[in-house]
């Protein structure tokens, strides 16, 4: 099976949006789906803000803050003052175009339309081809158990900066939620699964905490690989490394891999984590040592051919 002829990419937010621009750069619109996380979405001031949707379709756009990876380059925050002076939620930086974006979702979800069909309408009409789609239309929300008491995703990682300790982490709502078609289909057709590098624990897992995800995934024909988010011990940002260090994940593409020791066949970790690939290979898993930053275009679409060429060499 030619492994390029469809991947499916499973995505959080600003790392998995990187590798899914540089795979987006060389595979056509037929050949790349982007499944995202959508456990981090929140009802804010009565609007459907989609954290992770709207990063993925911002930075495929090149609309993305490149300092962030979130919200909207150049926006402007009158609208946040006005919230802020009312006494309102001014933690939660949403921008002003950035509003136009989460009140123009909402008034869609409003109509009646799925998460899903909202997608396809807003990243179409920001001129983007390749398919993104939100894991599930029903409402999947991470909560965490931290040392300040049960908070929203949110919560934790912006109005607290992911400082608290974190002892648990749910995924209210998954249970009863299903995976859509289009995300079954996505699964059942790949050639080759990709879990972006993204916060195995908040952007990855809610995904695969979908009812039948992970036997789907298992069932594949496709071969399922990963793209470690830790490099030298160190997430590129975000909470990923403290909270797995919480949780008793060992903070490496070692702990990475058991994470998700299931699914995969194989992982690819940064240069800097080249000599952890002896202990990967025992673990039965192919392995690469690749740049895995990815700061430039360049990078991104490296990344992703090196990725693409492994997987033709190992699983063709
Ligand atoms: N992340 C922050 O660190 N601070 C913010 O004020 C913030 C606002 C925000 C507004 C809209 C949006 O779509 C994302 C926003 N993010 C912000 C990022 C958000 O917290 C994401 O969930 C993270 O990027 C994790 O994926």
């Amino acid at each position: 099976m030619n492994t390029r002829s469809h991947v499916t990419l499973l995505v959080g937010g600003v790392g998995g949006a990187k590798l899914a621009v540089g795979l987006a750069s060389i595979l056509p619109p037929e050949a790349l789906t982007i499944i995202v996380n959508t456990g981090d979405d929140l009802d804010h001031l009565g609007l459907h803000v989609s954290p992770d949707m709207d990063t993925v379709m911002y930075t495929l756009s090149g609309l993305a803050n490149p300092t962030t990876g979130w919200g909207i380059t150049g926006d402007t925050r009158r609208a946040l003052e006005m919230i802020t002076r009312y006494g309102g939620p001014g933690w939660f930086g949403l921008g002003d175009s950035d509003l136009g974006t989460n009140i123009f979702r909402t008034a869609l979800l409003r109509e009646g339309k799925r998460l899903t069909d909202v997608a396809r309408q807003m990243s179409s009409a920001l001129g983007i081809r390749h398919t993104i789609l939100p894991m599930s239309d029903d409402s999947v929300r991470t909560v965490l158990d931290t040392d300040q008491g049960r908070l929203a995703f949110q919560e934790y990682f912006v109005r607290e900066r992911w400082q608290p300790q974190v002892h648990a982490v749910h995924f209210e709502g998954a249970a009863e939620a299903q995976p859509s078609a289009e995300v079954l289909q996505a699964i059942d057709e790949a050639s080759l699964i990709v879990f972006g590098p993204s916060n195995p624990v908040l952007s990855i897992d809610p995904i695969l905490a979908l009812p039948g995800l992970r036997e789907r995934i298992r069932a594949s024909s496709a071969p399922c690989v990963a793209v470690s988010p830790i490099i030298g011990g160190q997430a590129v940002k975000g909470p990923a490394a403290k909270l797995m260090a919480e949780l008793g994940i060992d903070v490496s593409p070692v702990g990475v891999a058991t994470h998700y020791i299931d699914l995969l066949y194989g992982i690819i970790l940064d240069d800097v984590d080249m000599h952890l690939c002896d202990v990967v290979s025992r673990m039965n898993l192919h392995c690469i040592a690749r740049r895995t930053l990815m700061d430039s275009l360049v990078d991104k679409i490296a990344l992703s051919e090196h990725l693409l060429k492994w997987a033709e060499e190992v699983f063709s």
